[in-house]
C-alpha cells in the first residue's frame, strides 16, 4: 500500500468515526467489538484467518469497533451486498477503528488479504430487507469461489436464526 493510500483509508475511517460521535451515548453504548485473528493452531487454511464473531446482529445507528487491523488483515465493505448510499469501509494498519451503521441493511465485510480464504463477515443492522435476493449478490461479488461459498454459509446462518 502506498502512503497516500493509507492516507486517505485513514481519513475516510476519520470521517466515518466522527459520524457516530455524532448520535450520542446510546448509540456507543451499544458497540460491537469485532476481531480479526490468525489462528496457527488451526487444521484448515479456512479457520486461520477469521473475523470473531463474523454474524453479528444489530441495530442502524449503532457502531462496530474493528480491532487489529494489523499486519495483513483489513476490513473492506463488499459493494455488491452493501446498502446503498452508505459509504464504503476501507480500514488497514489501526489497532482500532469505529464503523457507524446508517441505516438498516445487510453489510458485508472481507479481508483483503484473506477473504480468499473465507475471512468475511455479515453485519444485520435492523432489518436486512429482502434476503431472497441475496444468492445473486453472492454470485456477482468478484470473488473467489471460496469467499462466496463462505458468505452463502453465513446468510443460511443468518436466515436459520431468523427462523428461530
Ligand atoms: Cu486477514
Amino acid at each position: 500500500m502506498t502512503g497516500d493510500t493509507a492516507r486517505f483509508s485513514r481519513r475516510k475511517a476519520m470521517q466515518i468515526t466522527i459520524a457516530a460521535s455524532c448520535c450520542g451515548t446510546a448509540a456507543q453504548a451499544q458497540a460491537r467489538r469485532i476481531d480479526q485473528i490468525t489462528d496457527p493452531m488451526a487444521t484448515a487454511a479456512t479457520g486461520m484467518f477469521r473475523f470473531t464473531p463474523d454474524l453479528v446482529m444489530a441495530e442502524p445507528h449503532s457502531t462496530l469497533n474493528f480491532l487489529n487491523s494489523r499486519g495483513e488483515h483489513t476490513v473492506h465493505s463488499v459493494p455488491q451486498l452493501w446498502p446503498a448510499g452508505v459509504p464504503e469501509v476501507a480500514i488497514s494498519n489501526q489497532p482500532e477503528a469505529v464503523v457507524t451503521l446508517p441505516t438498516d441493511g445487510l453489510y458485508a465485510f472481507r479481508c483483503k488479504r484473506h477473504g480468499q480464504y473465507g475471512m468475511v463477515m455479515l453485519v444485520v443492522a435492523g432489518d436486512p430487507g429482502d434476503l431472497s435476493r441475496v444468492p445473486d449478490q453472492i454470485a456477482r461479488m468478484r470473488a473467489r469461489d471460496l469467499e462466496k461459498q463462505a458468505f452463502r454459509a453465513l446468510v443460511e446462518r443468518l436466515a436459520s436464526a431468523r427462523e428461530g
